[in-house]
């Protein structure tokens, strides 16, 4: 039972006691005021927010207590006896959804943002709730719905001289369209990144430092690190945040040919962590002259792509390395004075796009659904481009428009036929 200091208020936190069920209100299964109080249990505080300005916009009750479990739990089977209902997973934010107070987008960064692991994350996922996705997909709308609105107007209302636009404004218009709509689909690139975070495999042969380079990423020593070449066998991983984003390092064993079965399992174990990491570092000893293994390597990480070229031990003076050209980016460091590291970092950044423009602009795309609905409303302008160049009648390029309009309203919530009608009106003056 609570015993409140004052009547609950809209918008304002009232100090109360949370008092133990008195033995009558038991028997008698009353709710409410008892006559004969129990012991106080806890003290608590209660805040009503009156709807719409709640979380899900019906009138909402908080009540907090100081965080035992057994408080919390004893508070819940308390609401429950007197007609409570646990709520469904998710129900608040659907409550808020179904409540008109935020679309899906935003439904979904909530989700985001209660699963981040990085800052870096819960600021994106935050943006994303106040509707930074929704803003950039906003103009984009508008304009579709306005070609929409100029095509319809033309087809029902062709004989009261209303113009029907030109083929080639129709496709500058479609332009206009794709071009934000193609920068949205690839920003998904680096949102999923940002939402999902990456794995990157350190590979090399045995004693270059991989797992000198690994502790230094990680900051702590983590993995073993000896002179003996081979020491590593079974991969070592541990995440950490580059940027704000969750990086899940995998140091391996070195790769060169094995000298016993317990080594040529740890070896086997490399090439997989290779070809599953997202991103792959090379690391090469730069105090000792290019091994073959050190060029097949090499060969191989620049065949599939992502991957960086580590030169490590540049504290050691020598003149026998030599780097033979490649496409991939290349990093010196020393994994013993910790020189380098930090230019490690910016490139594995640079690599994701961190410092490119995907992640100077908010609201890009980080859920796959998105991307997914994106590309399809692209596909149909697409479709409707060819639609104009065959001088395909309207009727059917209006159906592309919408095909094109559909995706984009499941992301953000729906464009009504009213929507479409009152700008046909307010645009034509039509009927007048
Ligand atoms: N001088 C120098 N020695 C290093 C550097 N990085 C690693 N080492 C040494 O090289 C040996 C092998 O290092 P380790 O990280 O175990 O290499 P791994 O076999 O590739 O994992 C160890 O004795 C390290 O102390 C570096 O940048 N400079
Ligand atoms: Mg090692």
């Amino acid at each position: 039972m609570l015993r409140l200091k004052h009547e609950l208020e809209a918008g304002r936190a009232v100090l109360g006691e949370l008092i133990e069920p008195s033995a009558t209100e038991i028997s008698s299964g009353e709710t409410g005021v008892s006559a004969l109080p129990g012991q106080r249990i806890d003290e608590i505080v209660v805040t009503f927010f009156a709807k719409p300005h709640s979380y899900t916009a019906d009138d909402v009750v908080e009540i907090s207590a100081h965080g035992s479990p057994v408080v919390l739990r004893h508070i819940v089977e308390q609401a429950l006896a007197r007609g409570a209902r646990l709520a469904e997973p998710g129900e608040f934010t659907m409550r808020a959804f179904l409540n008109g107070r935020i679309d899906l987008t935003q439904a979904e960064a909530v989700r985001d943002l209660i699963e981040s692991q990085t800052l870096f994350q819960a600021k994106v996922a935050a943006q994303q709730l106040e509707g930074a996705l929704s803003k950039r997909l906003k103009p984009i709308k508008q304009k579709l719905v306005e070609l929409i609105a100029l095509l319809e107007a033309g087809i029902d209302f062709a004989e009261d001289d209303v113009s029907v636009a030109a083929d080639t404004t129709i496709l500058e218009r479609l332009a206009e369209l794709a071009v934000p709509l193609r920068r949205l689909a690839d920003s998904f690139a680096y949102g999923k990144v940002v939402h999902e975070g990456l794995t990157l495999a350190i590979v090399g042969r045995p004693n270059v430092g991989k797992s000198s380079l690994f502790n230094r990423l990680v900051e702590r020593d983590r993995a073993i690190v000896t002179s003996t070449p081979g020491t590593t066998r079974d991969p070592v991983s541990e995440t950490v945040a580059i940027g704000g984003i969750p990086v899940q390092l995998v140091d391996t064993a070195g790769i060169r040919r094995a000298l016993d079965e317990a080594e040529s399992i740890g070896i086997r174990k490399s090439m997989e962590a290779l070809s599953q990491a997202d991103l792959v570092l090379v690391v090469l000893d730069s105090s000792q002259p290019m091994a073959v293994e050190d060029r097949e390597l090499l060969t191989q990480v620049e065949d599939r792509g992502a991957g960086i070229i580590v030169e490590n031990k540049t504290d050691v003076v020598s003149s026998r390395f030599e780097l033979p050209g490649s496409p991939l980016p290349r990093v010196r460091t020393s994994a013993l004075t910790g020189e380098g590291i930090d230019s490690l970092r910016t490139e594995i950044l640079r690599y994701v796009g961190g410092e490119s423009g995907a992640s100077q602009e908010s609201g890009f795309l980080t859920n796959i659904r998105h991307q997914r609905l994106v590309l399809d409303s692209l596909f149909a302008l697409a479709a409707a481009k060819t639609a104009v160049a065959n001088k395909i009648p309207h009727e059917m390029l209006l159906m592309d428009l919408y095909n094109a309009l559909r995706p984009l309203d499941e992301m953000s919530g729906a464009t009504t036929t009213d929507d479409i009608l009152n700008l046909i009106f307010s645009r034509f003056c039509i009927g007048k």
